[in-house]
């Protein structure tokens, strides 16, 4: 499903984000950015062990921050680490609007024209995907309103059950 925002393009895919050629995907990271399971795991694996060891060296991110780093053997050029909240930590909302903004704003920092995003804290963190689809596509949406290099975002979600509550989500943000 692709939706327009001004000149923007604003995309939904099913698949596995390590497969995405988006100048940059995004990691679902934690504060200690090391590369655990889900979405990290797999970006662990293919992209080879150049992207923890930069990880290493930037060592850690603030729950809502976001780092960036080379994409080793991937696909995208880049991996941007964005730390979303743990459920039950406190002020989940608000971290992972932070999480997604801050991710839009480095790679328009990094004059990036297309990322992918994961539905961050939605696996291992145990936040909701109804309201993780609602905060993520307000956030880009917002964002693509504003000054913004980037041309493409694309939402890459695991499974048809996460797509279709996505594409519930952007056919009501986009209608309004
Ligand atoms: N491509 C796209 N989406 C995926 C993929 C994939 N290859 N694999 C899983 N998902 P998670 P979190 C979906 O657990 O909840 C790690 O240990 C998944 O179904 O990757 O933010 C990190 O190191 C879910 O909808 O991230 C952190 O410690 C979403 O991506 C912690 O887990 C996010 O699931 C982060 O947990």
């Amino acid at each position: 499903m692709k939706a327009s925002v001004g000149n923007h393009v604003l995309e939904l895919r099913d698949g596995d984000i390590t497969e995405m050629d988006t100048d940059a995907i995004v990691n679902a990271a934690n504060a200690q950015l090391v590369l655990g399971g889900g979405v990290a795991g797999a970006i662990r694996r293919k992209g080879g062990p150049t992207i923890q060891a930069e990880c290493n060296k930037i060592g850690g991110a603030s729950v809502g921050g976001a780092a960036i780093t080379t994409a080793g053997n991937l696909k995208a050029k880049h991996v941007i680490h964005a730390v979303g909240p743990r459920m039950g930590e406190g002020n989940e909302d608000e971290k992972l609007k932070n999480a997604t903004l801050n991710s839009l704003k480095l790679a328009d920092e990094n004059n990036l024209k297309s990322i992918s995003f994961p539905a961050i804290s939605t696996g291992i963190f145990g936040f909701p995907i109804k309201r993780c689809a609602e905060i993520m596509l307000k956030t880009t949406i917002e964002h693509l309103k504003s000054e913004t290099g980037l041309e493409k975002v694309v939402f890459c979600l695991f499974g048809h059950d996460s797509y279709e509550v996505f594409a519930d989500r952007l056919e009501r943000e986009t209608s309004e």
